[in-house]
């Protein structure tokens, strides 16, 4: 049975940003990768910056045994679409929000990637769910991850369960009071 828990030094996700103003965006995805046991890098490198930095990241990825990418970048959100082109590992973007265009610019540039080079896109500044469909991807080959994925997402449910319950014995107004004001 594949073992989705490696040494750190070997790590199965990429995560590229395309500057270190992007680092809030991945903050929640890291949490998540680190919550199912996810070996990770992070790197900044951008597609128009350092273009040859992001053309070797791309063509080495797979020797160096990373499984799937996660690509953050904002602007012109060429990022993800340049490190698909040169790699076949699934490539996922994520959009960031602070552009002047609030992030409709990343977010079209990522998902409107021309026909056979696909590149995943998440909603904007949506780290979290870029981890979580990274994590989505390597459970088809990680039996052990999978369960950890429908742990993670029983864990969510029952969270929403606890908060309705507290609504419902509260009632509406104090609940409001406690959680509004
Ligand atoms: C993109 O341009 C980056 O991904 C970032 O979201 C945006 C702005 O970068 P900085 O000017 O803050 O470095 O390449």
């Amino acid at each position: 049975m594949a073992d989705a828990t490696r040494p750190q030094a070997a790590p199965q996700v990429g995560i590229v940003l395309g500057s270190d103003s992007d680092l809030p965006i991945i903050r929640p995805a890291v949490a998540v990768l680190e919550e199912l046991g996810l070996a990770y890098e992070l790197v900044i490198a951008s597609a128009h910056r350092t273009p040859a930095r992001v053309a070797q990241y791309a063509a080495t990825a797979e020797e160096r045994g990373l499984e799937v990418i996660i690509a953050v970048a904002g602007g012109a959100a060429h990022l993800p679409g340049v490190l698909a082109a040169g790699t076949v590992l699934p490539v996922i973007g994520v959009p960031v929000g602070g552009s002047i265009l609030g992030g409709m610019d990343a977010l079209l540039s990522i998902a409107q990637m021309p026909g056979g080079v696909p590149v995943g896109c998440t909603g904007i500044n949506n780290g979290k769910n870029a981890a979580l469909l990274a994590a989505a991807i390597l459970a088809v080959k990680y039996p052990e991850l999978r369960e950890k994925l429908k742990a993670y997402r029983q864990r969510q449910a029952e969270e929403v369960d606890a908060k309705n319950e507290r609504l419902r014995q509260l009632g509406v107004e104090s609940y409001l009071e406690q959680h509004l004001r």
